[in-house]
């Protein structure tokens, strides 16, 4: 009989403490930040969704192109018995690990770890009525504060972090999320690692501005959770959607540009932040990865490649990693 349970690791406290954190340092700095995590309550889960089956939004399609091709052998390479994913959202991709994985016989446990609750709650429903045998465990973690795997899973385990959201951490960010991501595995558990390729600029700028102003909404969906959770006063419509290629570190920028000099009232911290025209706000950093990149942060934090695939149009790595 399927169960599935929602354990919510952090401080009850813990994101709204978070959040005030964050925009107080963010936006109180000389260039304004904002870290993406922030992006995804319910709204912004589904526009992330929705984001991925735009034409122009190249790397989920060419991540399942992969799984697809693969999931049998890295069934075969790891032979999990729990599977751990962070960041799961919807897991659409993640049922071709898991139909593999239980073709093999080994799964036993499934552990979604997500900041979105709303998502956890969406995926846990479903994959319960399809994975009967299959004991699923949803955490509602920051993997940037807390991994958040349960104690007592079964080894051997594999952890998943598709989609290219290791690439929305900023390098520093990385190297320490590996580092305690390797403290929590041991000899014979793996991990598999998505991560969005450099490409043609015009290529990725498409990806991150599309023609139906999806990607736009979502930036802009985080002055929603400012306006609703710090009663914020900001508008989203007075600012703009930017999407910029940095070629010297080889990431998108998502930002908001300010289109007027404002000023924004964010009572529940106490702050007014003044906004010139056309002052940009960084929203996001999505990094895109060359293989030795991908090989050296991994050796970086003590895992060893052991195998590197790519779609067939080149555009989307997926990396096993083992722990050594
Ligand atoms: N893995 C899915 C979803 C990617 S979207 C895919 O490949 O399509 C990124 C996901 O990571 C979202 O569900 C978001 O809620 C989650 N996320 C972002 N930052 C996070 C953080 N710091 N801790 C936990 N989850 C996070
Ligand atoms: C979740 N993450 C990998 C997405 C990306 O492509 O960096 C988030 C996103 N931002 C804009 N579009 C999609």
């Amino acid at each position: 009989m399927t169960t599935f349970e929602l354990t919510r690791l952090l401080p009850a406290d813990h994101f709204a403490q978070a959040l005030r954190a964050d925009v107080r340092q963010g936006l109180t700095a000389d260039a304004k930040w904002l870290p993406p995590k922030w992006f995804y309550d319910k709204r912004g889960s589904e526009l992330f969704e929705d984001i991925t089956r735009l034409p122009e939004y190249y790397p989920t399609r060419a991540e399942r192109a992969i799984l697809t091709e693969r999931a049998k052998e890295i069934a075969s390479v790891t032979r999990a018995r729990t599977l751990v994913e962070l960041g799961s959202g919807s897991s659409e991709k993640t049922r071709l690990l898991l139909d593999a994985l239980q073709s093999l016989g080994t799964l036993e446990s499934y552990v979604p770890v997500d900041v979105s609750e709303s998502a956890l709650h969406e995926a846990g429903r479903q994959l319960a009525a399809e994975y009967p045998a299959l004991a699923i465990h949803g955490v509602v973690s920051d993997f940037t504060a807390r991994l958040g795997l349960p104690r007592a899973v079964q080894a051997p385990k594999l952890v998943a972090f598709l989609g290219g959201t290791l690439g929305n951490l900023l390098p520093e960010e990385r190297a320490r999320f590996l580092t305690a991501l390797r403290a929590d595995l041991a000899p014979g558990d793996a991990l598999l690692l998505g991560t969005d390729l450099v490409k043609d600029p015009a290529v990725l700028v498409a990806a991150y501005d599309d023609a139906a102003g999806v990607t736009a909404e979502f930036n802009k969906n985080v002055l929603n959770v400012l306006d609703r959770e710090l009663q914020a006063g900001f508008d989203p419509e007075a600012f703009e959607h930017v999407a910029h290629w940095d070629a010297e570190q080889e990431w998108i920028e998502m930002r908001l540009r300010s289109r007027r000099a404002q000023r924004v009232a964010i009572p529940a911290l106490g702050l007014e932040v003044d906004f010139a025209e056309g002052e940009e706000l960084r929203t996001e950093i999505s990094a895109k990865f060359r293989r030795d990149k991908v090989a050296t942060e991994l050796a970086a934090a003590s895992f060893a490649l052991r195998h590197w695939w790519t779609d067939p149009e080149g555009r989307f790595g997926l990396s096993l990693a083992e722990p050594v």
